[in-house]
């Protein structure tokens, strides 16, 4: 482990305390439900070479009518109709209204809603006459809506910005302009989610929150290491987090000797939030899935997760057989399709990874990871082959400065941008508000916060692809993964940033080569979802950032000049100090906290 990974830490232990000013609550929100579209009360017929439609001529003089070419059409349909036995079929309603429809076509207006039995039954009595040339229900479509939950922290961009529709121009404000987000807005129109598509969250485990009630599954604590575990012992049955606070007493014991003392980072609570919080439901933020159910697998205590835990963690999510360190622990009740792991470390991928990972896309099961906060080389196992390993943009898009980046990733999305980077203040986003706990060492209440890290972009593409699966569970691992890269948008341009490399590892525009296919499309992941093999991907060109704050921060720090995070250079500790029996993996997170109740 190289000294590069420690910033996260010690930046968790200078967490900034910030009120947070929510806009007046919206009393009137709309809580649209995706409800069923009413049934067709017609159908739409056009006769094989039917004339276009046109007015009666009429006499110059008399004005009268000297021509209806229509009449000829309608009298023609309805001689289809009664041979095609509609007639019958629609007896004790009359024969339907007739009314021309686009070009050449027809509507046949029974004024009545239509069962779908009927209008089948209709519809091959139609096509079955030579004289047709098409016929089809003439459906009701809904709205392309965006459906807005009732949770009183979602609205506005002092809410969950996050998870509000892309859009935004130079035009707006700097706190309107969400092109980095991922579209959940409008994915929920298709889908919000379902309890048979759980996610495994590897983490430091649960707390309790009133936004977290119904939304987990039983899970497993794996922290082998009962110093770390903060919980008394080693491997059990019960994910509760503990805390995961470091004392300058602890470190005295060997296995926690070379952490930096900090409070417990309720990280497992976070990522929990961002999937699973209860949504729709009057109460706090909302979520990626308003349905979803959430698998804890508690894999990190104090001081980090050692690899093998989370070996085992994924393994065991998956229902495979895993090891309690004194015989075997019961298997996963529910398997997971999706795992979530936001903890990581700086080297390569290992056998041990890699095995497990193979393992686990063979059965079916998507491995989404956090791609590092180094801003450097990307972290494993989000580097390992096969995982989805998420970058983290900031709200416009851009890379956020904190974010590894490198051609393992797959595709990014927001994360969350804060004042760390070398335009401070200037570009921040605030982070992504969802659920925290109030308490410093053991739990306290649930509350609410601010967090931002590549650990908080992760869940939302594992999110999204079990929404993928609540609305096609037909979806293999493969199409999860071609789905999330083929429909996601160009990433951000700029005159103002240069592209992410060496030289420019902190705010920089991304590309294929750092930052993965693009950034994640929620909505148009569920296009793909529904129908894989018909999903064309949208003709979108790259959105160009050029607004006043791109401009001063350019001037404050110019692209050109190599960037490195001074946090990393100012670190004392030597990298050979840091490595022990077990491999410390960092939380890859850091927090600009605003504990807040309801
Ligand atoms: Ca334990
Ligand atoms: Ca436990
Ligand atoms: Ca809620």
């Amino acid at each position: 482990m190289t000294r590069a990974a420690w910033p996260d830490l010690r930046a968790g232990t200078r967490r900034v305390l910030r009120t947070v000013l929510f806009a007046p609550l919206c009393a009137c929100l709309l809580a649209a439900a995706a409800l069923a579209a009413p049934p067709p009360r017609g159908l739409i017929v056009e006769l094989r070479d039917a004339p276009e439609h046109t007015e009666p001529t009429r006499d110059v003089t008399t004005l009268a009518l000297r021509e209806d070419p229509g009449a000829v059409q309608r009298e023609r349909l309805q001689r289809v109709i009664a041979a095609a036995g509609l007639a019958n079929a629609a007896a004790a309603q009359g024969a339907p209204a007739l009314r021309p429809q686009g070009r050449a076509a027809y509507v046949l207006d029974f004024q009545r809603s239509l069962s779908s039995t009927e209008t089948e039954t209709m519809l091959e009595q139609l096509r079955a006459s030579p004289e047709v040339a098409w016929a089809e229900p003439n459906d009701r479509e809904s709205l392309q809506q965006s459906t807005t939950p009732s949770d009183p922290f979602f609205p506005g961009t002092a809410g969950q910005w996050w998870l509000q529709p892309a859009g935004g121009s130079d035009a707006n404000q700097i706190d309107a302009r969400l092109r980095g987000v991922p579209n959940m807005q409008r994915a929920w129109s298709m889908s919000t989610g379902s309890a048979a598509v759980p996610v495994a969250v590897l983490d430091t485990g649960i707390t309790a929150h009133p936004e977290l009630q119904g939304a987990w599954l039983p899970g497993a604590d794996m922290v082998s290491d009962p110093a770390m575990a903060n919980d008394g012992n080693g491997r059990d049955t019960d994910p509760s987090d503990p805390g995961d606070w470091v004392t300058d007493a602890d470190r005295a014991d060997d296995s926690l000797t070379q952490c930096a003392s900090h409070d417990s980072s309720w990280h497992g609570t976070i990522v929990s939030g961002i999937l699973a919080a209860r949504t729709d439901n009057n109460e706090g933020v909302a979520a990626v899935g308003w349905n979803a159910r959430i698998v804890p697998v508690r894999v990190a205590g104090k001081c980090g997760a050692e690899v093998a835990d989370i070996v085992d963690g994924m393994r065991w999510a998956a229902g495979l057989l895993v090891s309690s360190g004194r015989g075997w622990l019961p298997r996963n009740q529910h398997p997971v399709r999706v795992i979530n792991l936001s903890f990581g470390g700086n080297k390569p991928c290992s056998r041990a990874y890699q095995g497990a990972i193979d393992e686990l896309r063979a059965r079916g099961v998507l491995v989404v990871a956090a791609a590092g906060n180094t801003q450097g080389a990307v972290t494993r196992p989000a580097n390992c082959r096969g995982v989805v390993a998420v970058a983290a943009l900031n709200r416009d898009g851009f890379k956020a400065h904190y974010s590894s980046f490198g051609p393992e990733v797959t595709l990014a999305t927001v994360g969350g941008d804060d004042v760390g980077g070398p335009w401070g203040p200037l570009l921040t986003d605030g982070g992504l508000l969802t659920l925290y706990n109030a308490g410093s060492t053991a739990p306290g209440a649930g509350n609410y916060a601010r967090s931002f890290g590549t650990s908080f972009a992760a869940p939302i593409v594992a999110g999204t692809a079990a929404l993928m699966l609540s609305v096609n569970p037909a979806l293999t691992v493969d199409q999860l993964v071609a789905g999330l890269t083929k429909s996601s948008r160009p990433h951000v341009q700029s005159p103002w940033l240069a592209r992410c490399g060496a030289a420019n590892a902190a705010s920089c525009l991304c590309g294929a080569d750092t930052c993965g296919a693009g950034m994640l499309d929620a909505e148009q992941a569920l296009f793909y979802a529904r129908d894989p093999s018909a999903y064309v991907r949208p003709a979108r060109a790259a959105e160009v950032l050029d607004n006043p704050e791109l401009a001063a921060a350019s001037a404050a720090s110019p692209q050109a000049s190599p960037n490195v995070p001074s946090e990393v250079e100012a670190d004392g500790n030597g990298a050979g100090a840091l490595s022990a029996l077990w491999l410390c993996l960092l939380a890859l997170a850091v927090f600009m906290a605003a504990p807040r109740r309801a």
